[in-house]
């Protein structure tokens, strides 16, 4: 179906209808059925789902199974007139990925993941999905001393390469992480991975994703983020969503801790036409107090808040903000964009 002029197109990840059970207790809410979650995300107003290798088929069906499997999911989401946006090899559940993927001390471990990498890559071809995320998730240390940090750097570039060599059309997008699960992770920014882009058998096919929380957890705005990636021509994915300060990764609803710096996304993202690049993508989880029922409105709160904010950001008047920005304005200027975020028109 074609796209309309200027419009975003939006997805999120089965993972995002959960249960509700965090490190401290259990399921609070029924474990909601692939099928059933697919047939939400029209009704939603989502077009695209965001999928783990595991997602679509287990990990450990042999490939007869797995092209049945996928072969189902694929018509699954056809059926419902909807599009795989990428596929992330989840390397971070297996016991083989105790001591991380790429990076794991262990040989056996490392093929395992480079392995399961590129049964991914397999599964993305038979579902027509060009995009790959990987989200290093055990990729890192609790304890320097641990590995050795640089040949884990290597170990990372090998990877991608691996996959850029398994399919010639396949791109990768990292998506970066400071810590959790890990205390340390080998590349914990976007300018950590960016840095290794250029390195890689071929950096036309690399770029990154960039989650809101993510950025703010390394202490960094994730509007700057996705601007230094955009500059480079490499953001290809977002995962929006919120976090109040440094703690544990919370993927609140978009916007929900600070509207100023969600609008900034939003201003940025459109400034650039994103909506011809790639997809706007969520990664927000229920509160735990969530009721069955109300399972989904995380999400249906987050898009709203995204075109809420698409509006605002539609209606500043850039002959204003230009005018207070060469009369090095700035009072001027804030003044401005939280009157009209707070709706005050004109006054
Ligand atoms: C962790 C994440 C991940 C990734 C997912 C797909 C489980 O903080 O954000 O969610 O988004 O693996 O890339
Ligand atoms: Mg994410």
């Amino acid at each position: 179906m074609a796209k309309q002029a200027n419009s975003y197109r939006f997805s999120f990840g089965p993972w995002n209808i959960s249960t509700g059970a965090d490190p401290f207790g259990p399921p609070v809410r029924k474990e909601v059925p692939f099928a059933k979650k697919i047939r939400e995300y029209r009704e939603l107003g989502f077009t695209h789902v965001q999928l783990h290798d595991d997602d679509v088929v287990p990990a450990d069906w042999d490939s007869v199974q797995t092209s049945k499997g996928v072969a189902k999911v694929k018509k699954m989401l056809d059926g419902e007139g909807l599009t795989g946006e990428f596929i992330a090899p989840r390397l971070w559940e297996d016991p083989r990925t105790i001591d991380g993927g790429y990076t794991a001390n262990k040989a056996a471990d490392r093929t395992y993941a480079r392995e399961r990498t590129r049964r991914a890559v397999d599964i993305a071809r038979m579902m027509d999905i060009d995009l790959m995320v990987l989200w290093p998730a055990r990729e890192g240390t609790y304890i320097r001393e641990a590995k050795d940090a640089s040949q884990a750097v290597g170990r990372l570039v090998e990877a991608i390469d691996d996959i850029l060599k398994t399919d010639a059309k396949i791109r990768v997008v990292g998506e970066m992480k400071p810590n959790e699960p890990m205390d340390q992770a080998y590349c914990p920014t976007v300018g950590h991975f960016m840095g290794l882009v250029y390195r890689t058998l071929d950096p036309k096919r690399v770029g990154v994703l960039i989650e809101s929380a993510h950025s703010i957890l390394a202490g960094l705005d994730p509007a700057d983020d996705m601007a230094y990636a955009l500059w480079h021509g490499k953001l290809w994915g977002v995962h929006l969503n919120d976090q109040n300060g440094l703690k544990y990764d919370q993927d609140k609803t978009f916007g929900s801790v600070d509207l100023r710096r969600a609008f900034n996304q939003v201003w940025v993202l459109e400034r650039a036409k994103y909506y011809d690049i790639g997809v706007v993508g969520l990664d927000i989880k229920a509160m735990r107090t969530t009721k069955q029922a109300d399972a989904t409105k995380h999400l249906a709160n987050s898009l709203a808040m995204f075109n809420h904010l698409l509006e605002l950001v539609r209606s500043v008047d850039a002959g204003k903000v230009e005018e207070l920005r060469a009369a090095r304005d700035y009072e001027g200027l804030e003044r401005y964009i939280l009157e009209h975020i707070l709706g005050r028109k004109g006054r």
